[in-house]
């Protein structure tokens, strides 16, 4: 039987931190033995916010990089950046057509997006082309943090709704959204999503940081009043984050590591935090040096001649359904 098709992107826009690699991409490398997986740099979608064209040429590469390096292995997924596949586009204009503006007005990324990067039509149509980046593909699941759970509702919709009025074409995607690690906190302020963006640098560790970078930025998380390792979000949200933090990079279920380390004083919890990270990026790191640049842009290249072929062979049945095959 044929194996189910996995698709996810990320976005070149920034480096990546361990929120992405601890939502999305470690299960991205995880799914590879088990599934059909096609993963992408969304480089268009990187385009809703300003970027300086040289910097952005480098940033592309440096995410292609950071995803191999994590363990995404370019010769068993489908890897390539979104803008060398025009697929995604065409489709993602036609979607477009069968978009309400009410289901647009609703996406809570946008009103945020806006307000920093100020408004533009490729900000508001975000979600309809992160639905055809899926659908183009004949997707059934779709690996990606919480906050992603909008737009993926939209995808499933666009999906039904194509089905309905010009028969069935597109699976409806499913979300694999983690019990843990779908919503890593920023470690200066927990109520917040770590996230690329955030000014503070603190608030975030990066894939690449240095071990004394990590240790550091651990040091320095926003923790609690009061003493006591406790998983509990509404009273101890940065902890109850390094607790998170901790079983996903060492595989312990957290009643465990709570029931261990529950009398540690915070300064030695983050000590053991902050090594638990350092190990965990260690092998990343490390395979990130040894790439080099060139043999990532060949295997990128031809990821994208690949993808166009297996895209366009559904974009065909897409055409044939609207009328325009051109006979
Ligand atoms: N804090 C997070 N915890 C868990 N998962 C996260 N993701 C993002 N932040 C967290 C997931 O990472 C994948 C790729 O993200 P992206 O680059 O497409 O999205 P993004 O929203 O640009 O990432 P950021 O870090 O949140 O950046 P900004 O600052 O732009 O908002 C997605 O699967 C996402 O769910």
């Amino acid at each position: 039987m044929a194996k189910q098709v996995v698709f996810s992107g990320i976005q070149p826009t920034g480096d990546i931190h361990i929120g992405n690699y601890l939502g999305a991409l470690r299960n991205w490398v995880r799914l590879q033995d088990d599934y059909d997986t096609i993963y992408c740099i969304v480089d268009l979608h990187a385009l809703t916010i300003p970027q300086d064209p040289t910097e952005f040429e480098a940033d592309r590469l440096r995410a292609a990089k950071m995803v191999i390096a994590a363990g995404v292995d370019p010769t068993t997924s489908l890897f390539y950046y979104q803008s060398q596949v025009p697929q995604h586009t065409e489709l993602s204009w036609i979607l477009g057509t069968l978009t309400q503006l009410g289901a647009l007005n609703r996406m809570t990324q946008f009103k945020e997006k806006a307000d920093q990067a100020g408004e533009n039509l490729g900000l508001y149509s975000y979600p309809v082309l992160m639905a055809a980046d899926i659908l183009i593909h004949h997707a059934h699941k779709v690996p990606v943090g919480d906050d992603q759970t909008q737009h993926l509702e939209l995808a499933r919709d666009l999906a039904g709704r194509f089905n309905r009025r010009f028969g069935d074409e597109f699976p409806v995607p499913e979300g694999i959204i983690p019990e843990h690690g779908a919503r890593i906190m920023s470690l200066q302020d927990p109520t917040s999503k770590m996230s690329k963006s955030d000014p503070n640098l603190g608030s975030r560790i990066l894939l690449l940081d240095d071990p004394d970078t990590v240790r550091k930025k651990i040091g320095r998380a926003v923790t609690d009043s009061g003493s006591g390792i406790e998983y509990d979000w509404d009273n101890k949200p940065g902890i109850t984050n390094l607790l998170e933090i901790l079983s996903l990079f060492t595989d312990t279920a957290v009643d465990a590591l709570v029931e261990e380390h529950h009398d540690k004083q915070y300064g030695a919890f983050k000590q053991l935090v902050a090594e638990a990270v350092v190990d965990g990026l260690a092998p990343i790191r490390s395979a990130y040096s040894s790439l080099e640049d060139a043999e990532v842009s060949r295997l990128m290249n031809k990821g994208a001649l690949d993808a166009r072929s297996s895209a366009e062979k559904y974009q065909v049945g897409v055409r044939e359904k609207l009328g325009l095959t051109g006979h």
